[in-house]
């Protein structure tokens, strides 16, 4: 089953950044495509969520300095 999530993204000041968060994501196990926008300011996910919880894909953008969070 595939599941998707948008993340609000904080603590991006570069374009560099986005690349740096999408790469970590992309990472884990159970996520099967990652995009993040730096303009928005948002990561879309794509994620198997036997494999990963959003909470371990939160915590894996918190782990290289960046936040992520559940748009309000
Ligand atoms: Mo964007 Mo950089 O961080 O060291 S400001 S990649």
């Amino acid at each position: 089953v595939k599941d998707r999530i948008v993340l609000e993204i904080g603590g991006m000041t570069c374009a560099a950044c986005s690349q740096n968060v999408e790469k970590v994501l992309k990472r884990l196990k159970g996520v099967s495509s990652a995009s993040v926008n730096i303009t928005t300011g948002r990561a879309h996910v794509e994620y198997n969520s036997s494999l990963v919880s959003i909470d371990e894909i939160r915590k894996a953008v918190d782990g290289i300095g960046y936040s992520a969070s559940l748009p309000a």
